[in-house]
């Protein structure tokens, strides 16, 4: 069955806070600059736009200094939305705070009830299945979980492994088509692709995996040249977006946005 899963009529951003200073990161790279980290979430949003998509723009939330990171609060399928239970104590009111604006798209919100915990970064929609990396954020409970929900909608869950020491699944690939991923090496070496066809980051170039396909346009951070080139030669069209605040954060293109298409 063909779901579209990279065509989407609407989005949900939330703008960064003076708080994105207290934002969890694995390694202390300094600390990211607001205003800097503003100009490139406007491009974002802008890009977005660009394609005749409906973005709902929210406004800072100062209690939660990752909720930029909006993509882990919850999963959005045509079906319906459901709010994810993210697996870090300053983030888990997050989902709490998505659910009531999901229901101005959604009739019906269902959510992650625990005990397990699930984060929407470890989770990949493809055309035929969905994947759901197990990390320190996501685990076998949550997935299980998930798999419940999603299964009268019709909905394949398939667990597979985040690498060692990468915060969440899709830090380290992006759905480009139907049946293409961008993937860096050291995730595809895992064997959790097979039967798709798959471009690599280039060598040293690993940080750009989390890219998004959102209607025409890819999206990717910029500063990544062999990359770039790579996905501009196999034909997509690409939009390069500073990123280099959300990177002392961990976070990269899919974090920033909630895509969905509702079908209510
Ligand atoms: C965190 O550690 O939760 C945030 N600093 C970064 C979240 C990035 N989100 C994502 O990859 N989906």
């Amino acid at each position: 069955m063909s779901r579209r899963s990279y065509t989407f009529t609407h989005a949900i951003t939330r703008k960064p806070g003076s708080s994105i200073t207290d934002g969890l990161r694995a390694v202390d790279t300094g600390s990211p600059s607001l205003q800097i980290f503003l100009q490139h979430h406007a491009e974002y949003v802008a890009a977005l736009k660009s394609t005749g998509a409906c973005v709902t723009e929210l406004e800072a939330h100062e209690d939660f200094p990752d909720s930029v990171f909006v993509e882990d609060a919850a999963l959005c399928l045509p079906e319906g939305a459901i709010a994810m239970r993210p697996g870090t104590p300053s983030r888990l009111g997050e989902a709490a705070e998505m659910k009531p604006i999901l229901k101005e798209f959604y009739g019906r919100v269902l959510s992650i009830e625990g005990p397990g915990f699930i984060d929407g970064g470890d989770i990949l929609t493809t055309e035929r299945e969905i994947l759901v990396g197990t990390s320190a954020r996501t685990d076998c409970r949550g997935i299980e979980e998930l798999r419940d929900l999603v299964k009268t909608w019709g909905y394949s869950v398939r667990e597979v492994k985040t690498p060692k020491g990468v915060l969440h699944f899709k830090t380290d690939c992006s759905l480009l088509d139907e049946e293409t991923i961008l993937s860096t090496k050291r995730l595809d070496a895992s064997g959790c692709f097979e039967g798709y066809r798959i471009l690599h980051t280039a060598e040293g170039e690993e940080a750009c995996a989390n890219a998004i396909r959102f209607n025409d346009l890819v999206l990717m951070p910029d500063g990544f040249p062999k990359t770039a080139k790579l996905l501009e030669d196999a034909g997509y069209n690409l939009r390069q977006i500073g990123n280099s605040e959300a990177a002392k954060l961990d976070g990269g293109m899919s974090c920033l946005s909630l895509r969905f298409t509702p079908s209510r």
